[in-house]
C-alpha cells in the first residue's frame, strides 16, 4: 500500500507560519510574480530533482504568475456544479493528479534590511510544496488563502532559486467542491516579505467601533510588540492595547466610506491600516450596522475574468467595483471563498458591504445523503478551523466585512461548528452565517437559498415552518434574515426582482438579499474555424460537466451588463418616485439626504420631446418621503409620458457627474383614442390569390405573401420559443417537460377556410400537436385600409382542455434579410418580458436587427420589446414594413428563425438565413427563475385563453 502523499495530508501546512492581517508597511516586499519556468505533468509522483539549484530547466516552458496553468494549454479546464470530477473516498486523490513544476531564480536585492524574510503565496490551488535552494520549505493547502513560511535561513546572496510543485488535488480538494471551474495554479502572487528582527508588527488589528449615540469612535488596535498609534488627520496618538475614544468620528458606510488611516509605529516598523468605525450589532432581531438597519442589495461574487479565470487583476477588480456601485448594488457575499485581498480594499474605499465566506463546499456529498461529508468528519477539522482562521486573521482590518461566512452548501456537520467557535472566540465584532444549517445552531443570521416570495414573505412575518426542536426554531424565529442566494440570473431574467425587493422593504427582518451570481463564466475561446466563443462545461471534453449553469451571471462574461443587471439596478434603486395624486420622492438611502442628486424632467409626446427641465432641490431624510411640486407641462396631442431621473449632481469616485441612480416614468394627458380605420378596397381574387389593396395572399391558404413591392412569408401562429435557461429549469419548477409533454414544440395548423367577402378575406385554422385534443383556433381577418395598408385581426380561441400555460402567443411574418433596420415606440432600449425589463421605459427607438439581439453564452429566447405601439422593419432606405398595434404588442425581430434559435447551443451555430424574422405577440410567459428557485409568480404566467391581436400592416 503506498502511504498517503504530502498532498493527501489532513495536518494543515505544518511549516506556515501563523496566520495574520494583510498590512501595508513600511518593511519592503519583493513581489515574484511574472514569468516562471513550468513544466506541466500528469501525475505529481515525478521526481523532485527540479528543486536543486542546478537543475536545468531549459528545456521547460514559461508561464505567467499569476495564471492558472490549463488557461495556459496545458491540461483543460472542467466545470462541475455539485459533483467532484474525482471519486469521493476522503482524503484520498486521483493518481492521475495534473501537477506543475514551477522554477524562478531572482536577487536579493542590495538595500534588502537584514532580519527575517518570509515568503507569501496568496492563492496556490490546490496545494503546494516549496523548495528554496534546493531545501523543502514546506507545503500549502486552501486555494483562496494565503501561506507564509519564514525562509531567512535559506536565502543566499546573489541568486535564490525558488521551486514549487503545485498539485491539482489534495485532501482540500474536499473542501473546495464550488460550483465553478476547476483550474489550478499559483492564481494569485507570489512574494517575498522582509520582517524586521526587533519590534515587528507582524500582526496588526485595528478594531474601530462607532457609538451612534454620541459620535463617539473607539479605536483599540493590538499587536504584539508594544507600538505608538497615530490617526495624523485627528492628531490622534496612543498607544497599542490602549482603548481611545474619539468624539466626532464620521463612521464608515457603503454610502459614506470614510476612511481613516491609522498608522502603528515601532522603532523599526511602520504599518498603515485604512480603517472605518462602524460597528455590527443584532439588536431585536434586525441587523444593524451604527444602529441603523441594513439593507443588503447585493450579489455573490465570483473572481472571474474570461480570459484569466480566477487570476484577476487589480482592474478587473475596480471594473467589479464601479459596475457594483453604478447599478446599485451596496454589497458583495465573496462567493463562495475570500477573494484578494486587494479587492476588499476597493470595497472598503468605495463602500460595499461584505460578507466573507471561507474556502469551503462540500457540496458533491448532497448526492450521498451527506455521509462522508468532511464538514462533519473529524478527520478535517484541523483543515476546516484553519481555513476559517486564516480568512478571519488575513481580512480582520476591513470595516467592509460585516459578517463572516462559514462557508457554502457543505451541509450540516462539527466542523462548521468547530470554525463558528474559533470565529466567536477570535472576533466578537462581525456576526457569523452559514446557510445550509437550517437549525442556524452555529450561527447569528438566519439565511436561505431560491426561497419562493411566499417563503420570503412568511419569513418576514415570523411565520416560517417550525424547527422540530423548539428551542431552536425559537432562537431562529428571532433572527434577521438575509436571502444570501436569489434570482438565479442565469440567461434571459431572472423575474420576480421587484417583486422580492418589495418584501425585503417591507418586513424589518429581511434586510436583503444577493442575487446569483455577478458574471457569467463563459472562457473565450475559438471554433475550430477561429470564432471567438464563450465556453462552458462539456466545451473542453469533460466526461462530467454541468453545462452552462456556469453561465448565470448579472454580466455577459466580458463584463457587458446584461439586462437582469439594469433590471436588478432598477429593481433596488435607493430613491422612488411616484406619481399618485401629485409627484412624491421617498429616499431610501440609509443615512443620507438626496442632496447628492439632481432631479430632471422630460415631456414626451408620441415618443419626441417636447420639454425638459429640472426640479426645484428636493430634501428628504433617509425613510422620508416628500411632496414635489409638478412642472407645468406644455398641453400634448399624442401619447405622452413625463420621465423624472434622479442623477449624480456632481462626480463621485464611482461615476461621473449626470449619471442615472433612479428614475419613474408616467403616463400624462388625455389618453388617445385612435379613430377606427373605415375599411376600404373589398378582395379581388385571381389567378390562385387574392389581392386586398397592397397585400397578396395564397388563395389556397390564406397566407400572405406581398405586401406593395415586398415578398413576405406568414404570417403563422406561433406558441413555442426558444427555450430558456428557466423554461428548462435545471433546478426549479420547469416548465419545458410539461410544454413538450402537450407537444407544443411540434404544433401543426389545418385551414379550415379562406373566404374572401366584401368584408375582407377570412382565414380559419386549427393549431394543435399529434395525439392531442387540446388546440387553438385561429382566425384571421384582414381588410384593406387606402392604398398601402391592411388591417389585420387575429382571435384565438383555445379548443378543448389546457392545463399549461403557453411559452407565448403571437405570429410570425418571414421578410427579406434585406430588412437590417428598426424603429419602435414602445419599451426600450432593451428586452422585456412580463416578469423582467424593468429598467425599460416606454420611448422612440432605433436599433439594426443584430443589434437587437441579447448575446446570452447560451442561444435562447431573447431580444422582445414590449408594449410597442408601432415598429417598423426597413432596409437602410427606409422601404420596408410598418406594423401598429390597436393595443401594444410584443415584438421580436432576428435575422433566424426561432427554431434555429432554439437548437443552437453556442452564438456560433447561428448564421443569419436570409431573411428577416419578425414576431408580434399578445403575450409571454414570465421569466422566473426556475434554472435554480421558483418559476414565474401566477400573475406571469400565460394561460390559454381568448387572445386578439388588432394590427395595421404598411408597406413603406
Ligand atoms: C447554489 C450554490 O450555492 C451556488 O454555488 C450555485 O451553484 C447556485 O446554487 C446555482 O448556480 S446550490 C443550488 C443547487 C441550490
Amino acid at each position: 500500500m503506498i502511504p498517503h502523499a504530502w498532498f493527501e495530508s489532513l495536518t494543515p501546512s505544518p511549516a506556515a507560519l501563523p496566520a495574520r492581517a494583510r498590512l501595508a508597511s513600511s518593511a519592503p516586499e519583493l513581489p515574484l510574480d511574472g514569468d516562471w519556468r513550468f513544466r506541466f505533468a500528469e501525475r505529481a509522483d515525478g521526481p523532485a530533482d527540479f528543486a536543486a539549484p542546478a537543475f536545468d530547466d531549459s528545456g521547460w516552458d514559461t508561464l505567467a504568475v499569476p495564471a492558472h496553468w490549463q488557461l495556459a494549454g496545458y491540461g483543460a479546464p472542467a466545470y462541475t456544479n455539485v459533483d467532484y470530477p474525482f471519486p469521493l473516498d476522503p482524503p484520498r486523490v486521483p493518481t492521475a493528479n495534473p501537477t506543475g513544476d514551477y522554477r524562478r531564480s531572482f536577487a536579493v536585492p542590495a538595500h534588502w534590511p537584514g532580519g527575517r524574510t518570509w515568503l507569501r503565496f496568496d492563492g496556490a490551488d490546490s496545494a503546494a510544496r516549496v523548495w528554496l535552494n534546493g531545501a523543502e520549505v514546506g507545503t500549502t493547502t486552501g486555494s483562496r488563502l494565503p501561506t507564509e513560511f519564514d525562509v531567512t535561513g535559506l536565502l543566499v546572496p546573489g541568486t535564490n532559486v525558488l521551486a514549487v510543485r503545485v498539485v491539482q488535488w489534495s485532501s482540500g480538494s474536499y473542501l473546495e467542491d464550488q460550483d465553478m471551474w476547476w483550474l489550478s495554479g499559483l492564481f494569485r502572487g507570489v512574494s517575498l516579505v522582509s520582517r524586521p528582527s526587533a519590534d515587528a508588527l507582524d500582526d496588526v488589528w485595528v478594531r474601530a467601533e462607532y457609538d451612534h449615540r454620541t459620535g463617539t469612535g473607539i479605536l483599540l488596535v493590538s499587536a504584539q510588540s508594544p507600538a505608538t498609534v497615530e490617526i495624523p488627520e485627528l492628531g490622534l496618538d496612543a498607544q497599542v492595547g490602549q482603548v481611545v475614544h474619539i468624539p466626532n468620528i464620521e463612521p464608515w458606510s457603503d454610502e459614506h466610506p470614510r476612511l481613516y488611516d491609522v498608522v502603528v509605529s515601532t522603532g523599526t516598523e511602520t504599518v498603515t491600516v485604512r480603517t472605518g468605525f462602524r460597528t455590527v450589532a443584532i439588536e431585536d432581531g434586525v441587523l444593524t450596522v451604527n444602529g441603523r438597519r441594513v439593507l443588503f442589495r447585493g450579489v455573490n461574487r465570483h473572481e472571474f475574468h474570461p480570459d484569466r479565470g480566477r487570476a484577476v487583476t487589480g482592474d478587473d477588480m475596480l471594473a467589479d467595483v464601479l459596475l457594483m456601485k453604478r447599478h446599485n448594488v451596496n454589497a458583495v457575499r465573496t462567493s463562495h471563498y475570500p477573494p484578494h485581498p486587494r479587492f476588499l480594499e476597493l470595497c472598503d474605499e468605495y463602500g460595499l458591504w461584505v460578507v466573507d465566506e471561507c474556502d469551503l463546499e462540500t457540496h458533491g456529498f448532497w448526492h450521498h445523503d451527506w455521509s462522508g461529508n468532511p464538514a462533519d468528519d473529524p478527520r478535517f477539522e484541523a483543515l476546516c478551523v484553519d481555513r476559517m482562521r486564516r480568512m478571519v486573521e488575513r481580512d480582520k482590518n476591513h470595516p467592509s466585512v460585516v459578517l463572516w461566512s462559514l462557508g457554502n452548501e457543505s451541509g450540516a456537520g462539527r466542523n462548521l461548528a468547530a470554525m463558528a467557535a474559533w470565529a466567536r472566540a477570535r472576533d466578537t465584532g462581525r456576526p457569523l452565517l452559514y446557510e445550509r444549517d437550517w437549525t442556524c445552531r452555529d450561527v447569528d443570521v438566519y439565511s436561505r437559498m431560491y426561497l419562493t416570495h411566499a417563503e420570503v414573505d412568511a419569513i418576514g412575518r415570523h411565520a416560517e415552518e417550525p424547527l422540530p426542536d423548539p428551542v431552536l426554531d425559537a432562537r431562529r424565529r428571532a433572527m434577521p434574515f438575509i436571502h444570501v442566494e436569489y434570482a438565479h440570473a442565469m440567461g434571459n431574467g431572472p423575474g420576480g426582482l421587484a417583486e422580492y425587493q418589495a418584501l425585503y422593504e417591507r418586513y424589518p427582518r429581511c434586510q436583503g438579499g444577493f442575487v446569483w451570481e455577478w458574471i457569467d463564466h463563459g472562457l473565450r475561446t475559438r471554433t475550430a474555424d477561429g470564432r471567438p466563443f464563450y465556453a462552458y462545461g462539456g466545451d473542453f471534453g469533460e466526461e462530467l460537466h454541468d453545462g452552462n449553469f456556469v453561465a448565470d451571471g448579472l454580466l455577459f462574461p466580458d463584463r457587458t451588463p446584461s439586462p437582469g443587471l439594469l433590471d436588478l439596478k432598477k429593481a433596488v434603486e435607493p430613491v422612488r418616485i411616484a406619481l399618485v395624486d401629485g409627484l412624491t420622492i421617498t429616499n431610501r438611502y440609509a443615512d443620507r439626504g438626496l442632496d447628492h442628486l439632481r432631479f430632471l424632467w422630460t415631456l414626451e409626446d408620441d415618443g419626441a420631446e417636447v420639454a425638459a427641465g429640472a426640479l426645484a432641490a428636493v430634501a428628504a431624510a433617509p425613510g422620508g418621503t416628500v411632496d414635489v411640486e409638478l412642472p407645468d407641462l406644455p398641453k400634448t396631442a399624442g401619447e405622452a409620458f413625463l420621465t423624472v431621473r434622479a442623477v449624480l449632481a456632481e462626480d463621485t469616485p464611482w461615476a461621473p457627474a449626470g449619471h442615472e441612480v433612479a428614475w419613474a416614468q408616467f403616463p400624462v394627458g388625455a389618453p388617445v383614442v385612435s379613430p377606427r380605420p373605415s375599411p376600404a378596397a373589398a378582395p379581388v381574387v385571381e389567378d390562385g390569390s387574392i389581392r386586398i389593396g397592397p397585400a397578396t395572399f395564397d388563395a389556397r391558404d390564406g397566407r400572405l405573401v406581398r405586401l406593395g413591392a415586398l415578398a413576405v412569408d406568414g404570417p403563422a401562429l406561433q406558441v413555442w420559443r426558444p427555450l430558456t435557461d428557466n423554461d428548462r429549469g435545471a433546478h426549479g419548477e420547469a416548465l419545458e417537460p410539461r410544454w413538450r409533454a402537450a407537444g407544443l414544440h411540434r404544433l401543426t395548423a389545418r385551414v379550415d377556410e379562406v373566404c374572401a367577402g366584401p368584408a375582407g378575406l377570412v382565414v380559419r385554422t386549427r393549431v394543435a400537436a399529434a395525439a392531442s385534443v387540446a388546440g387553438l383556433h385561429v382566425r384571421y381577418t384582414w381588410s384593406g385600409i387606402g392604398d398601402d395598408s391592411v388591417r389585420l385581426v387575429v382571435d384565438v380561441t383555445p379548443d378543448g382542455p389546457w392545463d399549461v400555460p403557453l411559452p407565448m402567443l403571437g405570429l410570425v411574418l418571414a421578410l427579406p434579410g434585406s430588412l437590417t433596420e428598426v424603429e419602435w415606440f414602445g419599451r426600450g432600449p432593451g428586452e422585456a418580458y412580463p416578469d423582467t425589463g424593468l429598467a425599460t421605459r416606454v420611448g422612440r427607438f432605433t436599433a439594426s436587427v443584430a443589434r437587437m439581439q441579447t448575446p446570452y453564452v447560451y442561444p435562447q429566447e431573447n431580444g422582445r420589446r414590449a408594449e410597442v405601439r408601432w415598429a417598423s422593419v426597413t432596409e437602410r432606405s427606409g422601404a420596408g414594413l410598418r406594423v401598429a398595434g390597436s393595443a401594444p404588442f410584443g415584438l421580436t425581430v432576428r435575422p433566424w428563425p426561432a427554431a434555429a434559435l432554439d437548437a443552437a447551443t453556442h452564438p456560433t451555430d447561428l448564421a443569419p438565413d436570409g431573411r428577416t424574422w419578425l414576431t408580434l405577440d399578445a403575450g409571454h410567459n414570465g421569466i422566473g427563475s426556475a434554472s435554480c428557485g421558483p418559476g414565474p409568480l401566477p400573475r406571469y404566467l400565460l394561460p390559454a385563453a381568448p387572445a386578439r391581436l388588432e394590427l395595421t400592416l404598411t408597406a413603406l
